[in-house]
């Protein structure tokens, strides 16, 4: 006979669940929404993806190119420097592995650019080796507007800032420049593991 008891189950859940979950965050079933600007419509006839490296060559995908990409789907916790954390979400996209394949770079840093402006920046090796992707479909449904659709980044092991929404690129430098946040006070690598918030933590 087993002898298991649904009470244990479910405290080795929380257990579990509590070692996903970055000091300071608390887990939220909610999908907030924290844009810095209005939600741009961005039609996916119109929509691009382009990547500019330091000698400032240029490879551009539209998005039937795009799709033509192999995808991955993920399941990853996502952790905002508000203090929300969402566990186990789930996304479809492109790895940057795939993107940036092929491409000669010496560059260590990028730099992500956004419609509206938005910008984030992350070391390369942050955005390679099965860490990042373009990410078209959130819980098998294209990614809504707000959330930024068409596509997103997605770099779930750094708050959730780095993950630019309505991502149109990424040009990759030799030095680190400051993304929008980061040059607002914001930690210039943001790990929610170190509660890397605010410059200087
Ligand atoms: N283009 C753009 N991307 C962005 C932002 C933004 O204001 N503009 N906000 C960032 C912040 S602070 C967070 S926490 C997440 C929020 O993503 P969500 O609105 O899908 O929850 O997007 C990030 N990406
Ligand atoms: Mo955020």
């Amino acid at each position: 006979m087993t002898f298991v008891s649904r009470g244990f189950k479910g405290r080795r859940q929380v257990e579990a669940a509590a070692d996903r979950v970055p000091p300071g965050q608390y887990v939220t079933d909610d999908f907030p929404v924290l844009s810095a600007g209005p939600t741009p419509l961005i039609l996916t006839e119109n929509w691009r993806f382009t990547l500019i490296t330091e000698a400032n060559e240029e490879l551009t995908w539209n998005w039937d190119e795009f799709q033509q990409l192999p995808h991955e789907q993920v399941t990853v916790d996502i952790h905002c420097v508000t203090k929300w954390s969402k566990l186990d979400t789930r996304w479809e996209g492109v790895s940057l592995d795939t993107l940036l394949a092929g491409v000669k770079t010496s560059a260590r840093f990028a730099l992500a650019y956004s419609h509206g402006g938005y910008t984030t920046n992350l070391p390369l090796a942050d955005l390679t080796g099965g860490k990042a992707w373009v990410a078209f479909n959130y819980e098998g449904a294209p990614l809504r507007p707000e959330h930024g659709g068409p596509a997103r980044l997605l770099v779930p092991h750094l708050y959730f800032w780095k993950s630019a929404k309505w991502v149109q690129g990424l040009r990759l430098m030799d030095q680190e420049s400051p993304g929008f946040w980061e040059s607002y006070g914001y930690h210039i690598y943001g790990d929610p593991w170190k509660e890397q918030r605010y410059a200087g933590d």
